[in-house]
């Protein structure tokens, strides 16, 4: 559900960031965070427990293109992932215009995974939205890690639906893939706005 603003031109867009607890989902937005230029990211807001779990969501503005004359933003959120905060993980979801699922690797983290991603699909419901209609790519994380599943494995256990969607091997903390899944996930959430994308963009 985009937020418009006639009055200024401005089009926000959320984006939030699910999976497990440590999947690396507040890497991702930390890096992100590094990397924009000033006049293109607003300041990041975490909200972390003592040992940085995310206890609400990690909150990042981010200003891309202009689009036929809006100036798009990008509300970038991550939620908590562990168990406990299901209430918070599904607040955060409100209003949602596109989805990364941020998989753990792992072969020890594959229940996690699932669990998460069977939770995301239950909250989803809550709002009569699910994967089938939102704009939705998966990352699979952590691949420097020696335990790393083989990605035709995760991508047989995590992508499945109907409607397989594009995915992005990553290692957050060094960048890799991060902005290959931003870049994506928000071109499609882009053409689901404008239809065909950035036709007519100035
Ligand atoms: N080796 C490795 N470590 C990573 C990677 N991504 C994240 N981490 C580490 O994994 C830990 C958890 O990362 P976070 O980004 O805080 O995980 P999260 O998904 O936000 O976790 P919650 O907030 O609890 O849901 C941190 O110590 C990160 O530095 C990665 O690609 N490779
Ligand atoms: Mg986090």
């Amino acid at each position: 559900m985009s937020v418009i603003n006639h009055a200024e031109k401005v089009i926000n867009l959320k984006i939030v960031y699910y999976g497990p607890g440590v999947s690396g989902k507040t890497a991702n937005l930390l890096y992100i965070h590094r990397c924009l230029p000033h006049a293109n990211k607003g300041n990041m807001i975490s909200l972390a427990t003592g040992d940085d779990r995310t206890m609400f969501f990690d909150f990042l503005p981010v200003s891309a293109l202009m689009v036929r004359g809006f100036e798009t933003r990008f509300q970038l959120y991550t939620v908590p992932g562990q168990v406990h905060y299901n209430m918070t993980r599904r607040l955060v979801l409100r209003g949602v215009d596109g989805l990364v699922f941020v998989a753990d690797s792992q072969f020890e983290r594959l229940r996690e995974n699932v669990e998460s991603l069977r939770n995301l699909e239950e909250n989803l419901r809550e709002y009569e939205n699910s994967l089938d209609e939102l704009p939705y790519v998966v990352q699979y994380n952590k691949r420097d890690l020696p335990n790393a599943a083989p990605i035709d494995y995760l991508e047989y256990v995590l992508n499945r639906r109907a409607r397989r969607v594009p995915f992005f091997e990553a290692v957050a903390t060094d960048g890799k893939g991060v902005f290959d899944t931003l870049n994506t996930v928000s071109r499609m959430v882009l053409a689901g706005e404008f239809g065909d994308g950035q036709k007519g963009a100035p």
